[in-house]
């Protein structure tokens, strides 16, 4: 394939509620399209980066200026281009993951189109529809927790996660297991407001019995995740840490971890996440799909990608409207807590053009 023009497209979505982690509230998805055009047809990818560098270095902006600046070119110069090749083209420029990530999803779903094939199929996918967890974010009062936990399990999501920060981890969890039993599958998710000090707070969430604890202290800090995974009877799952397929081995081999998420945004694409499904299966690792809050466009390969065999747990690949009244594609919709995974050719999903418009900012052609 011979890359002839790529749009980059900013849209506003508002969230239907507004969703606090440790690091601060989102209330809008400031989202980036990528829809590469090619001389075999055309493509479509999301970068999941925020509208702030506060999950990790990258930031919407800084995707749109780096694919035009930088990885565009690189693109364009590629003589026959493969979703495969997207990768090693682009491995002068050192991270940026998440803004190659949305250029391998649409130069992929462009040359799958062309197959005929799904991308579920193309990544080695075994089942069509997956079991879904929701992220709770944190909440005003334990109160208010309560009730979205109750929402979402009258809806039939399988496992609950629970944002957590020092002051809100105990309580929130104690009051969630008091309301909904033991058997409820939950687990909590840190984004690495933690430090080693803290480490006793964390402990006594063994009481509990969650499913794992995810991202405790910073991404650099596999050392401190390895002294409190023989610490705690919890497991300890990684998300920021986790790049690339080297550092999920070398962080599982140091007994950092013992349960992985995956984000093909966070690690450079869906080549390196089944690359990363693939080490932690010969590791005995388990591995669950994370998510971005994405629309349809990515969630539908993040689908695909949870279909492969070593996804073992739930994942945050919630139905559309636990994020959009309107998503910019067919919707997700839960079913038995499950969704479809799209077996149409590549991603298997198209935009519902008028409502994108609507929803545009801004849009940059660039071409070759
Ligand atoms: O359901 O897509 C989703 C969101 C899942 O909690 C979720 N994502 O750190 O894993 C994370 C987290 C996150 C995403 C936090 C976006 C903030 C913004």
């Amino acid at each position: 394939m011979k890359l002839r023009a790529i749009e980059l497209r900013r849209l506003a979505v508002p969230l239907v509620r507004p969703f606090r982690t440790s690091f601060g509230t989102q209330s809008e998805r400031d989202v980036l399209l990528v829809r590469v055009v090619t001389d075999d047809g055309e493509g479509l990818g999301e970068c999941v980066a925020l509208a702030e560098p506060v999950y990790s270095s990258e930031y919407v902006a800084a995707a749109q200026s780096v694919i035009a600046d930088h990885l565009a070119p690189r693109l364009f110069a590629v003589r026959d281009l493969s979703g495969r090749g997207v990768q090693p083209a682009l491995a002068g420029v050192i991270g940026h993951r998440m803004a190659k990530a949305a250029l391998e999803t649409a130069v992929l779903d462009a040359e799958l189109r062309g197959y005929g094939v799904s991308l579920a199929r193309y990544l080695g996918g075994v089942r069509d529809r997956v079991e879904c967890g929701v992220s709770i974010g944190i909440a005003a009062t334990i109160d208010a927790l309560v009730e979205e936990v109750s929402g979402y399990l009258a809806q039939g999501y399988r496992r609950i996660k629970l944002k957590i920060e020092p002051g809100w981890d105990w309580e929130p969890v104690t009051a969630v297991r008091a309301a909904f039993g033991d058997d409820l599958m939950l687990q909590v998710d840190a984004n690495t407001a933690y430090d080693a000090a803290s480490a006793p707070r964390l402990r006594r969430l063994d009481a509990f019995g969650l499913l794992l604890i995810e991202q405790p202290f910073v991404e650099e800090d596999i050392a401190g995740h390895a002294a409190l995974a023989r610490s705690m009877s919890t497991p300890i799952c990684l998300d920021e840490s986790i790049v690339s397929a080297s550092i999920a081995a070398d962080a599982v081999n140091r007994g950092a971890c013992s349960i992985v998420n995956i984000k093909a945004g966070r690690v450079g694409g869906y080549i390196e996440a089944v690359r990363i499904h693939d080490v932690c299966a010969s590791l005995g690792v388990p591995v669950w799909c994370g998510g971005m809050l994405e629309t349809g466009v990515g969630r539908a390969p993040n689908l695909a990608l949870a279909a492969l065999p070593n996804f073992k747990l739930p994942g945050d690949t919630s139905a559309s409207d636990r994020y959009f009244a309107e998503d910019i594609t067919e919707p997700f919709v839960l079913h038995d807590g499950c969704l479809k995974v799209p077996q149409g050719p590549g991603i298997g999903v198209d935009v519902r053009q008028d409502l994108v418009e609507q929803l545009t900012t801004s849009v940059q052609l660039l071409r070759a």
